[in-house]
């Protein structure tokens, strides 16, 4: 019998290694796969190994609160924000509004600068349906006369825009237009003074109470 010099035979001696071997390789490979699991959760549940990969959404929360904590600072909306940042008084003497087949105007606010002598408003008809169905005009009255006239313009009827004939509340009052069309008025500033509290609105029977915005004079 021949003897590898430990006690085992030569052939056990061999066979030793290579299970040994066997099992050096297989603990090798359960510690990859089980540290490849654990890396992927780790993945998941953090974004520690990558810094990079969440940022949006982790600083979302911050911007947010810091947008809507300067909106309240100034007690400005969005909307006016832009109107007064974009605001060039040359350009605002003609203004351009649309309106269309749900009620609605794009503009919640018009400004105009103090310095125009005349005004331009357009008033275009972004809708399909006809006149009869969801006509729009543009009228502007002074805020407190803003229900009296619409709620005058409605008995007005069609014949006459929805807009009471000679009435002095009436400061601008367009033709009422269908889907597709286009109207403007033009009418001079000496009506109005800057500051003054003024609305702009649909005349149309039942629209006003959605169809109207704040019209400003800056100066
Ligand atoms: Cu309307």
């Amino acid at each position: 019998m021949s003897d590898s010099g430990l006690g085992f035979s030569h052939n056990r001696f061999i066979g030793l290694i290579v299970v040994i071997g066997v099992l050096v390789l297989l603990f090798e490979g359960i510690s990859i796969f089980g540290g490849n699991i654990i890396k992927a959760q780790v993945e998941r549940s953090t974004s520690k190994n990558h810094p990079n990969k969440n940022i949006e959404k982790r600083l979302q929360p911050a911007i947010a609160l810091s947008q809507k904590e300067a909106a309240n600072n100034d007690g400005l909306s969005d909307d006016v924000v832009d109107a007064v940042v974009n605001f060039v008084a040359a350009d605002s003497c003609n203004q351009v509004i649309e309106g269309n087949d749900m009620l609605q105007f794009n503009l919640k606010e018009m400004v105009v600068s103090s310095s125009c002598s005349e005004i331009t408003v357009t008033l275009q008809h972004t809708g399909a349906m006809p006149a009869n169905v969801m006509g729009h005009n543009w009228v502007l009255t002074n805020t407190a006369d803003f229900m009296p006239v619409a709620t005058a313009g409605g008995g007005a009827g069609m014949a006459n825009n929805y807009v009471p004939v000679n009435d002095a509340r009436v400061i601008a009052a367009s033709d009422v237009i269908g889907g597709g069309a286009e109207t403007s008025v033009t009418f001079s500033s000496d009506l109005l003074s800057a500051g003054g509290d003024y609305t702009f609105f649909c005349s149309f029977p039942g629209h006003y109470a959605i169809m109207k915005g704040s019209f400003v004079v800056r100066d």
